[in-house]
């Protein structure tokens, strides 16, 4: 019985690590991804919680802007919720 709790505290342990490391690199990647396509919503440089706000202030008239390119994240040619979602997948480091 002790042999399998090592087991499951060594596995418990490897997958701690292996995903406080992963989605660093994943979250990397896709926001240089789509910095590179143009899409910064708030225009700072990076992908972040504050470009989904953005997003969101601007679809309820909050704040206005002249290019909706950097908004619509998915390229669907609408700027709604569902762009607001992708940027938060993207700053967790979850792929669209
Ligand atoms: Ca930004
Ligand atoms: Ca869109």
């Amino acid at each position: 019985m002790k042999l399998f709790k090592k087991i499951m505290a060594s596995i418990a342990a490897g997958i701690v690590v292996i995903s406080s490391v992963v989605p660093v690199f994943s979250s990397a990647k896709y926001k240089k991804d789509y910095l590179n396509m143009g899409k910064d919503p708030n225009d700072d440089g990076d992908i972040t919680v504050a470009d989904s706000t953005f997003i969101l202030q601007c679809i309820r008239g909050k704040f206005e802007v002249t290019n909706y390119d950097r908004l619509d994240m998915d390229d669907n040619g609408v700027v709604s919720e569902a762009d607001s979602w992708i940027v938060l997948l993207c700053d967790a480091g979850v792929s669209t």
